[in-house]
């Protein structure tokens, strides 16, 4: 999957992008899945005003658990090219952390801020693998990620509240954008400091990001560990072996 040559930069500078990890016509089919997803997430955000931090109705949505709510998302997350992608970056076992669907709308005129992935929830081992998937191509136009190359060398860092979420960096240094095309993904440690703009463009910017962490990782706060979604490699080998649901997100839209 990566070179040794993408390897090296993956550990240098905390990021690689994957071109073409999937055909234009696997997403189109993925975004049809995770479309409806978004809707209603969306539609809940409009009924409760804000409730939910970083979310904004009609401009900035996430709809996480997905791999438990579609037997095909799950399908997706387990595929074997993210097994030979998660091996290679974290080691022979691995599970799924975390999925959600990031849909920004023309209407999201503003940064998603500075932070890492890191700064939400604490995790032991600290690092985990962020795969920032284009379900359409992501432009800086209409809000592509954008990255501090070798930010993540410096471990986890402090992140403050601000207007527009958890910040980590406030400095001079705008970063590198990070376009990539419909199918293509960014993979980048959950410690490398990274943001997205705002949407500039007439269309919705669609994303998935999957996480995969080792497998035992644990919040060292509660000591629970995580159970987001199927172990995925065992051994090096792939391990998933069909859908596994979970009582609070399973056949529920939203939740
Ligand atoms: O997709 C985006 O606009 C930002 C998402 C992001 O940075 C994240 O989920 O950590």
């Amino acid at each position: 999957m990566l070179s040794e040559t993408q390897l090296k930069q993956y550990r240098e500078e905390g990021y690689v992008i994957v071109e073409d990890m999937s055909a234009p016509e696997e997403m189109d089919a993925l975004a049809a899945r995770i479309d409806r997803f978004d809707e209603a997430y969306n539609a809940a955000l409009m009924r409760s005003r804000s409730e939910y931090s970083n979310q904004i109705a009609n401009e900035i949505v996430f709809s996480s658990y997905l791999n438990f709510k579609d037997a095909e998302i799950q399908r997706f997350i387990a595929d074997e090219r993210f097994v030979r992608l998660s091996t290679q970056v974290l080691g022979p076992d691995v599970r799924l952390y975390w999925d959600q669907s990031v849909y920004k709308r023309p209407e999201a005129r503003r940064d998603f801020p500075w932070h890492q992935d890191n700064g939400y929830v604490p995790i032991v081992p600290e690092h985990y693998l962020t795969c920032w998937l284009a379900l359409n191509d992501a432009t800086i136009e209409n809000g592509c990620v954008w990255v501090l190359p070798r930010s993540h060398l410096n471990g986890v860092v402090e992140h403050k509240q601000t207007p527009i979420g958890l910040q980590c960096y406030f400095g001079p240094d705008p970063g590198t954008p990070v376009p990539v095309r419909k199918g293509s993904l960014v993979a980048f440690c959950s410690m490398l400091i990274h943001r997205s703009g705002p949407n500039q463009s007439a269309g919705v910017r669609k994303a998935y990001v999957i996480q995969y962490s080792v497998e035992g990782a644990r919040n060292p706060i509660t000591g629970e560990v995580f159970n987001n979604g199927p172990l995925i490699a065992k051994e090096g080998r792939p391990a998933y072996t069909g859908f596994v649901s979970h009582p609070d997100h399973s056949n529920v839209l939203v939740g």
